[in-house]
């Protein structure tokens, strides 16, 4: 077809959606998706989600009236097809590249990214908070929660579907049912979903209550009989779906890839009062054979030309790697993920130990306090959560493991910059939330052999909670040690001799900073590198000893600043009393970092080598400030 007849190109907005046929939003279905599938597929990106959505996309945008309406998409993944026809269409070959389209919905982007999103579970929430702005307000519009079945597990989710039956609101959410998180969604409610989409009664009892809806001129003393003629139909009909019994109207299930079904019950939809429920069933990766049977490998996809070739382990990999090893020798170790089986590796763990390994979906909350009764039932959990996901579960880590100093392990991957999720998922806070906290021991490895020596070691150590974190990056490609071994608690070690300044590091930083000392030296400033290992306890003795052969100690984290692991060398130094000793914090500033590749992230937070060791260089050349005397 020439370019020209191409319904996509007259679409700069909701507006031009507003007089298609069927058959020209059909036809512009086909399109979506062919360009989603042409970019995504070269510039990388989520995938098999945005095909699932293209239909509900298309029909959202034409029956309601963005952005006076507000449609809100849950975690933002899926918003590419409304990217698409929200105005960002040419751009969207730059997404989740640095200065780019950011790949989840931001408000700055645009007016009709209503709400900012990353994490599962919040749309309703949020959507709620809109409706109630609305009727306090005296206003009228209409506010859509477009929800996974995936993130539906979180429990905000339950908490806010409670309280929008409590109050009674006009809301519409739309459960996008597609059977999958990431992996294959779990749980009792994904079973019931499944149900309901399979069960014949009610699906006869929809059929005839939908077909009724269809013969009824809907003027509003209408819509108000349709109300209580549903109430009857509703009791008349079982089974009964827990959504109305929580004060939800329910409608579907419905074909998410059907537009005049979807068109028709949408229309409906918006007639009715109260919160209403519409599921909506779609597949994920629809439109692309090999998306649509691998739709874990498709949930997100590498640009073309990504890195390939001969290919590092990841720190994940050798993670599970370890566990695996260790868990054949203990058979009181189990692994918790949050709906992140692949992220986090434990895919691997599960095959070997099916019935040590539990996804809990996503409910980092209580995937925390699951592990730490378990702990105390007498197993030895490892909590394998991302950094940003276990940002969630914080005051579980304080009230439920910190507080009664329960030996549960965490293990936080995708700890620091992470690249192309930007800021909803950086990894960058956990050291502060997690550093003041009593009980809490936090290590962070140099490389991948000492990631297996902490994880060995937190496996070992009984005396309370314990937690490694470890990057989103490619392992160093070092040889595997010939045994673990136990690192002693609190000890870092020097890797570097040098008399002009201490290079203090942590994790991944540690060869940051080894680097930055090779490109000082060339200088002629000699920097001691030391490895911290350990963010708490620290280890003082060795601070003390090179903070006083130095005079100048740099700390250096990919953490923020505040109240991280150079916060706590500061601490330490003044606790100590060695107020002469020159100090400068390295990691990440006071602002989100937004998405771009890790490398350049790194580099705009001054973290790469060569920005170290030109900053270094600058301080040590400031001069030196004179101490104020004590006024007399
Ligand atoms: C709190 C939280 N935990 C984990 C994730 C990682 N995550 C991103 S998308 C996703 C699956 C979402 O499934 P669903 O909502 O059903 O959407 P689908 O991709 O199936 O369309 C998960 C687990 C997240 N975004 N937020």
């Amino acid at each position: 077809m020439p370019m020209a007849e191409r319904i996509l190109d007259h679409i700069r907005g909701p507006q031009d959606l507003k007089g298609l046929s069927l058959k020209e939003m059909e036809q512009l279905a086909q399109e979506v998706r062919e360009e989603l599938i042409n970019t995504v597929t070269r510039v990388g990106g989520h995938f098999g989600s945005n095909l699932g959505v293209v239909e509900l996309t298309i029909v959202l945008h034409a029956l309601f009236d963005s952005p006076k309406d507000k449609i809100i998409w849950d975690v933002g993944h899926q918003a590419y097809p409304h990217k698409m026809l929200t105005g960002r269409r040419e751009r969207m070959g730059t997404i989740r590249q640095k200065g780019g389209l950011c790949g989840f919905c931001v408000r700055s982007e645009s007016p009709h990214d209503i709400f900012g999103a990353g994490h599962g579970g919040t749309s309703i929430s949020a959507a709620l908070g809109f409706a109630k702005a609305r009727d306090l307000l005296g206003r009228r519009e209409h506010v859509v929660a477009v929800i996974g079945d995936g993130s539906f597990t979180a429990g905000m989710a339950l908490e806010a579907l409670d309280h929008a039956g409590e109050l009674g609101t006009d809301l519409l959410i739309i459960l996008n049912d597609n059977g999958m998180g990431i992996s294959p969604n779990i749980g009792a409610l994904h079973r019931y979903l499944v149900k309901l989409r399979s069960d014949p009664h009610y699906r006869k009892a929809k059929e005839l209550f939908e077909e009724f809806m269809h013969f009824m001129p809907l003027g509003d003393a209408m819509v108000d009989a349709l109300e209580r003629v549903k109430g009857s139909i509703k009791q008349f009909f079982q089974p009964r779906v827990i959504f109305e019994d929580l004060g939800c109207t329910y409608l579907g299930p419905v074909d998410g890839h059907n537009i005049a079904d979807l068109r028709d019950i949408l229309e409906n939809a918006k007639q009715l009062k109260g919160p209403i429920v519409v599921h909506v069933v779609t597949v994920k990766g629809k439109g692309m054979p090999e998306a649509e049977q691998n739709p874990v490998g498709y949930h997100a996809i590498k640009a073309v030309g990504a890195p390939g070739g001969k290919k590092l382990p990841s720190y994940t990999d050798v993670f599970v790697e370890t566990l695996i090893e260790l868990a054949r020798r203990d058979e009181r170790i189990v692994a918790v993920t949050a709906a992140m089986l692949e992220g986090t590796g434990l895919v691997k763990f599960q095959k070997e130990f099916p019935h040590r390994c539990f996804d809990v979906a996503m409910a980092e909350q209580h995937a925390v306090t699951f592990c730490a009764g378990m702990a105390l039932g007498g197993l030895r959990p490892v909590a394998a959560i991302y950094s940003t996901f276990l940002q969630r579960a914080f005051d579980q880590i304080v009230h439920d493991v910190c507080i009664q100093n329960i030996p549960v392990v965490f293990a936080i991957d995708r700890a620091g910059l992470v690249g192309n999720d930007g800021p909803t998922h950086q990894g960058v806070f956990d050291l502060s939330y997690l550093r003041c906290l009593p009980h809490m021991v936090i290590m962070a490895p140099k490389d991948e052999n000492e990631l297996r020596h902490m994880l060995k070691t937190a496996l070992e150590y009984t005396d309370g909670p314990i937690a490694v974190r470890y990057p989103r990056d490619t392992v160093l490609g070092l040889e595997p040690p010939e045994r673990l071994e136990c690192l002693p608690i609190g000890k870092g070690e020097l890797l570097r001799e040098g008399r002009h300044v201490a290079l203090v590091a942590i994790g991944t930083m540690v060869q940051n900073a080894l680097q930055a000392a090779e490109l000082l030296a060339a200088e002629g400033i000699e920097a001691a590198v030391v490895n911290a290992r350990f963010v708490k306890p620290l280890d003082k003795e060795l601070i003390r000893q090179v903070a006083e052969a130095t005079g100048a100690v740099v700390t250096i984290e990919d953490n923020v600043r505040m109240g991280g692991f150079g916060s706590g060398v500061l601490e330490f130094l003044s606790e100590a009393g060695l107020y002469s000793v020159r100090t400068l914090v390295l990691g990440v500033p006071d602002r989100f970092i937004e998405h771009a590749t890790r490398e350049e992230q790194l580099e705009e937070c001054g973290l790469d080598p060569r920005s170290i060791a030109q900053r270094v260089k600058d301080w040590l050349g400031l001069p030196a400030r004179v101490p104020l005397r004590a006024v007399p």
